[in-house]
């Protein structure tokens, strides 16, 4: 990925779904049309879904999700639902494509898994060169689902602009938190990013985290002064006035909270993304059921990748050892990765999940909801680690 493009897991997920055949594919393609740039593409297996990031106009940056149709796959149930699940998981708009006049079975079926998943829906009638009435089939789709769908071709490219004006009019509310720290400041605050002694990241580089705050910060038109923990005191002493606000690496708090003048606030890296990635106060809310922990309960520790660059012990090592700290050493910790996540939570006590950051904000939502669903409290490792280091009461967020 360039320097130049919205990562991945920042932009629009639109996901197409529908009969194999019914042109998702080529639609797809002649939504990128000529000018746009297609930055990324993955393609596994045919089951695997496709996905594919590009800009266009007026949705922005976005990535658009290639599914296969029932029939691609029919003998692969178990593994297709597994997958198909995980796309659902980070769709913010879902296209069902129909195309074929008979019965609606398999367009019911996604239709009424979208709905119960309450995500924005597009219904798109294609071939319409082909079709012998599109009119009299469109209104078929708009009698037996209640759906307003727009006509079009893919071969032709007609309706491509519809597709994606009616794309935008359906982006959710919460598809993103339109800043990470405009909460926590005003214009022209002074704010101090404090990182570890030893930064993280390959030479030449901070992590992605820092450079989205730096970035936020000047948005919100805010004075950034970055230092390392060992350079804090000197930091200070440059300013005339004590920083609005600090925002530091967990690792560092200790030190960081013992200097810190009274009147400036403090917050971390790894809470601020946890509302910028998820949603802090129902993590705040979960992380209470730390207190309530027992030596027979069970936790599930939930990584959303398999590669986990940065926190690899987090899950294994550290936050094991600091939930059966506080709770007894008989706690039972489960770690999943990636789609493992176990669609039945009822065992649970506690859901860890990790910060998600190679994923979308809907993805941790939607685990969330179905945590809720359970009725299992949910946070994420800042929020939880936060709250096993007793810093969690001491900042804003
Ligand atoms: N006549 C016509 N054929 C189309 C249209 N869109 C797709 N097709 C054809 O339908 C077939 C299936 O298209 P594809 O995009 O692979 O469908 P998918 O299985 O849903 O991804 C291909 O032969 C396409 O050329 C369209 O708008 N009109
Ligand atoms: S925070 Fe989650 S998504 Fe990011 S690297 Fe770790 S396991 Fe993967
Ligand atoms: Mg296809």
């Amino acid at each position: 990925m360039g320097f130049q493009q919205t990562p991945q897991a920042n932009r629009l997920h639109i996901a197409f779904f529908g009969r194999t055949n019914s042109g998702k594919s080529s639609l797809i393609n002649a939504l990128t049309g000529q000018e746009t740039a297609l930055v990324s593409e993955q393609s596994g297996t045919t089951t695997d879904p496709v996905f594919k990031a590009m800009e266009i106009q007026p949705l922005g940056a976005c990535v658009f999700i290639d599914t296969a149709g029932f029939g691609d796959t029919t003998a692969l149930g178990a593994l297709r639902a597994g997958k198909t699940r995980s796309v659902l998981d980070r769709t913010d708009i879902a296209v069902v494509v129909f195309a074929e006049d008979g019965d609606f079975s398999e367009e019911k079926q996604w239709v009424d898994t979208i709905r119960r998943r309450g995500l924005p829906l597009l219904a798109v009638v294609n071939k319409s060169d082909a079709l012998p009435d599109p009119a009299a089939f469109a209104e078929r789709v708009r009698k037996e689902f209640a759906l307003e769908p727009v006509i079009v071709s893919a071969v032709r490219k007609t309706g491509m602009q519809d597709i994606r004006e009616a794309l935008t009019r359906l982006i959710p509310e919460d598809f993103e938190v339109k800043s990470i720290c405009g909460h926590l400041v005003n214009e022209g605050d002074t704010v101090l990013l404090v990182m570890p002694q030893d930064i993280q990241a390959p030479k030449g580089r901070l992590i992605l985290p820092q450079v989205q705050t730096i970035r936020d910060l000047l948005d919100n038109q805010c004075l950034v002064l970055c230092a390392t923990a060992g350079k804090l005191g000197q930091a200070l002493d440059a300013l005339q006035q004590p920083p609005a606000l600090m925002i530091t690496d967990s690792q560092v708090f200790a030190e960081v909270y013992s200097q810190k003048p009274p009147q400036t606030r403090l917050t971390s890296f790894s809470v601020l993304f946890s509302r910028y990635k998820g949603d802090v106060d129902a993590f705040v809310e979960g992380a209470a059921a730390i207190d309530r922990l027992r030596e027979t309960d069970r936790v599930l520790i939930a990584e959303a990748c398999t590669h986990r660059p940065l926190d690899g012990d987090i899950a294994r090592v550290k936050l094991p050892r600091l939930l059966r700290k506080k709770a007894g050493e008989g706690l039972s910790v489960d770690v999943v990765s990636g789609v493992d996540f176990p669609k039945d939570l009822s065992p649970y006590a506690l859901v860890i999940h990790c910060g998600s950051c190679m994923f979308n904000r809907k993805y941790l939502l939607s685990r969330l909801a179905g945590a809720r669903e359970a009725g299992v409290p949910m946070t994420n490792y800042g929020v939880a680690i936060a709250k096993l280091t007793g810093i969690l009461e001491k900042i804003d967020y």
